[in-house]
């Protein structure tokens, strides 16, 4: 008799916790719980995000009804931790999200739902006091005036497969200056390649001994733990163009014309003076495509886009240093880090 209703006080404790919750924060703010936003998810070709732009306050849940009216797509927030949603035809998941800087946040779809599928993004505008969203500080091609748009295929390059560990070996022997972090970030393994073949003191050295040291160079500016967070985001983010290999054979871009720097003049558009439009994506295994490039200029492609091209825009999706383990990750298709050490 007592027991049973003990338990029946518990089930009413609990009704009511869980009934009273939900209106406590309409309670301590003193005004109204935003209305639930809904969100149809839709294939670019047939309107994208709809609302694309969401407006939400410091502080005040903001939530999201988000359906799919198409195929299956993904809500994702760019520079955040936060686990994607799938979003499934039909059916509606909910989710509260609440921001605790003003400032200008990408949602974005992360399931592959078509070629276009990059172009589904939306913003969400979050106003109200408070130390504002951080802006991206200046990318450092902007900082060393790199011309992105220019061709930069390397003239030099190994005539054999590089190895990181043969090269390990030279560490002792290479002036500071190359294994410096800047130099890293600015210089291509070309450029590096061709000071070190001009120090006298590396004159012993082989042509594809530097190689070595340049390619150990390369992997002592990153981590195994860097290069498989790359590897995880271009699989999901680039394959579906660069080709799981980094051929430039990605489904996506099948039966394309190649994009071919040398048939274009630099400049802000190089692609549709030729009235090419969509091209695929160069090849990154090819050493005369990736040697030549410094990883501050692959960072502003990344950054950036190639406007005119099918190349997307990361800027607002990747944290820096997303960025900077994608950049790492892909120079491995050229010289195989991955296989070595
Ligand atoms: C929708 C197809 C598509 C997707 C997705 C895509 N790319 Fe590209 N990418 C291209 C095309 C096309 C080019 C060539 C155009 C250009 O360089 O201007 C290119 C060029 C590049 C270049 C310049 C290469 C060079 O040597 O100049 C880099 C670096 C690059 N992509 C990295 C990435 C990364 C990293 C991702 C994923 C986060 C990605 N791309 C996703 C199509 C794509
Ligand atoms: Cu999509």
């Amino acid at each position: 008799m007592k027991k049973e209703y003990l338990a029946r006080s518990l089930v009413i404790l609990f009704i009511l916790v869980a009934v009273t919750i939900p209106f406590a924060g309409q309670w301590l703010s003193g005004r109204n719980q935003p209305a639930a936003i809904e969100l149809h998810a839709r294939m670019p070709e047939n309107g994208g995000w709809s609302p694309d732009t969401i407006q939400a306050e410091v502080s005040q849940p903001i939530h999201l009804h988000i359906t799919s009216d198409d195929v299956v797509h993904g809500f994702a927030i760019g520079k955040s931790d936060q686990p994607a949603l799938e979003i499934i035809p039909g059916e509606f998941i909910e989710t509260t999200l609440i921001f605790d800087k003003p400032g200008k946040y990408t949602f974005y779809c992360n399931r592959w739902c078509g070629p276009n599928h990059w172009r589904m993004r939306g913003t969400i505008e979050v106003s109200g006091t408070g130390t504002p969203l951080a802006l991206d500080p200046q990318p450092l091609f902007l900082k060393l005036g790199i011309d992105i748009d220019a061709p930069q295929p390397a003239k030099t390059i190994p005539s054999k497969t590089t190895s990181a560990e043969r090269g390990a070996q030279f560490a002792g022997l290479l002036p500071a200056y190359a294994k410096n972090r800047d130099t890293y970030l600015s210089t291509s393994p070309e450029n590096l390649w061709l000071r070190l073949r001009a120090e006298a003191t590396l004159s012993n050295l082989s042509d594809n001994d530097l190689w070595d040291a340049v390619t150990w160079i390369w992997l002592q500016q990153t981590t195994m733990d860097a290069l498989a967070n790359g590897q995880k985001l271009f699989a999901n983010n680039c394959a579906a163009c660069h080709g799981e290999t980094g051929k430039g054979d990605g489904v996506m871009v099948r039966g394309l014309p190649v994009w071919n720097p040398g048939l274009h003049s630099s400049g802000d558009s190089p692609h549709l003076s030729t009235g090419e439009g969509f091209v695929s994506p160069p090849d990154f295994t090819d050493p005369k495509n990736m040697l030549g490039a410094s990883p501050a200029l692959l960072e502003g492609k990344i950054i950036r886009g190639g406007m005119g091209t099918g190349m997307p825009y990361w800027g607002p999706i990747f944290t820096a240093k997303q960025i900077e383990d994608i950049v790492s990750y892909i120079y491995t298709f050229v010289w195989g880090f991955s296989n070595q050490e």
